[in-house]
């Protein structure tokens, strides 16, 4: 007979560890904390320690944990109507549409829940747009994506990486893709000459997961005057660095530039609940007809309760002007020490994404370390690729707050022993 269990209540974040230990997949390495509250820049652990958080879910939550407008959204309609499927309409899913249109310029929404499966979403309607408008031969559409591009863990996503982390072992992989070193226009434009078939071109405008690597600027336009002489569609991937996060509402708005495929995620639900959403204009949404693509929550009510308020409180608190002056002095301060220390070699970002390079070689644990002081200071950060660390508050953050995160970096950094 089932014995019957009910779930066994941690006491302590040990306990939580140990329970997550025994009972889940092993597929992170978390810093050894265990949240259980969050509001605005702050969250509390178990015990009731509190932290700056300076990962924001991975850009998720630029509007703060628990924006109290967007909750408010998410319970106003969730004691309403959570989900129709779209075997039938719900009555937010056009003004959703609408919104969100008008608020980034295209004609129409394709929503989907996670970034990859925007990202999927993006490459199915790029690969649409080939056959049927640009002509392509049938199954020979290529997609070109820049080196060091991270968009999701399924197959179609890592079949385009170059870290042996995301894709070794999970093969076969997708055919269809030619990859390009990033920031290199004349490697960009060699591709496109070297095969009459392709479709798109798939770049984050920063690498985020690459360890916030910032391209040259005119790249992004380069890339958009190759996209227009070689008719190959530009999919700019702002999962991560779109919704103010980099100082402006896209970080494609910084030259200026309009993709024709925009793929939006983590931020567009304020760290809520998975809403994503591609962007495109009508010669390339129309390629996907009905019953041709789609999800079970893709567009669902609550979803766009919550992105609609989600999307307002960035224009209303201003988070992209805000993103751009705390980041430029959140790296000045880090510049400053870089003089102080050797342990810094570089510093990067734009608006309120950014890095620090610690002197050590990727499989160092260095990074892992200073990270483990940080939190013990009360600032929770984590190293992307070995040696990287990333630095991403919630753009809600005052600049007093910042300044008490920079200290706290400073103290850790100078305290580390050498
Ligand atoms: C994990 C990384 C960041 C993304 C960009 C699409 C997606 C992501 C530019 C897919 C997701 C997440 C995934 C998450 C950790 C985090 C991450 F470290 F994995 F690489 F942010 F840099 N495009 N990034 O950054 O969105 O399907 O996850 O909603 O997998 O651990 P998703």
């Amino acid at each position: 007979m089932q014995t019957r269990t009910t779930p066994i209540r941690p006491a302590t974040s040990q306990e939580a560890i140990a329970l997550e230990d025994r009972y889940g997949a092993h597929n992170y390495h978390p810093i050894p904390v265990v949240l259980e509250r969050g509001e605005g820049v702050l969250v509390w652990d178990m015990e009731g320690k509190r932290y700056y958080d300076f990962l924001s879910a991975y850009s998720a939550v630029n509007q703060g944990h628990c924006h109290p407008r967007i909750v408010r959204a998410l319970q106003e309609q969730a004691g309403r109507l959570t989900l129709t499927s779209r075997a039938f309409h719900n009555n937010l899913l056009g003004q959703y549409e609408q919104y969100i249109t008008s608020f980034f310029g295209y004609d129409k929404v394709l929503p989907m829940n996670t970034g990859v499966e925007g990202g999927e979403t993006a490459l199915k309607l790029a690969r649409r747009w080939g056959y049927r408008v640009k002509g392509i031969p049938s199954n020979q559409a290529k997609v070109v994506f820049a080196r060091g591009n991270f968009w999701g863990r399924t197959i179609a996503a890592i079949s385009s990486s170059s870290d042996p982390d995301s894709y070794t072992d999970f093969g076969p992989f997708l055919p269809g893709y030619l990859t390009v070193p990033y920031n290199d226009l004349s490697a960009l434009e060699e591709s496109f000459r070297s095969d009459p078939h392709i479709a798109a071109f798939m770049v984050e405008p920063i690498q985020g997961e690459a360890g916030v690597v910032v391209p040259d600027s005119g790249y992004l336009k380069g890339i958009r005057a190759l996209c227009d002489q070689y008719r190959v569609l530009l999919i700019a991937d702002e999962v991560q660095t779109g919704l103010a996060r980099t100082g402006a509402m896209l970080a494609c708005d910084h030259e200026h530039v309009r993709p024709d495929l925009l793929v939006l995620g983590k931020a567009l639900s304020g760290g809520i609940l998975p809403v994503s959403a591609v962007l495109a204009d009508d010669d390339i949404m129309l390629t996907i007809g009905p019953g041709e693509h789609g999800s079970t929550y893709g567009g669902n009510p609550l979803a766009c309760a919550v992105a609609m308020e989600a999307l307002q409180v960035l224009r209303d608190e201003q988070l992209a002007e805000r993103a751009a002056a705390l980041g430029a002095v959140f790296r000045k301060e880090m510049e400053k020490l870089m003089t102080e220390t050797d342990l810094i070699t570089l510093v990067r970002g734009k608006g309120l994404l950014n890095a620090i390079v610690v002197n050590d070689l990727p499989e160092g644990k260095t990074a892992w370390n200073l990270c483990l002081g940080f939190a013990e200071r009360g600032l929770l950060a984590k190293p992307t690729h070995g040696n990287i660390i990333r630095f991403a508050p919630p753009l809600v953050i005052t600049e007093s707050q910042l300044m008490e995160c920079v200290d706290i970096i400073r103290e850790t950094v100078i305290a580390h022993p050498r």
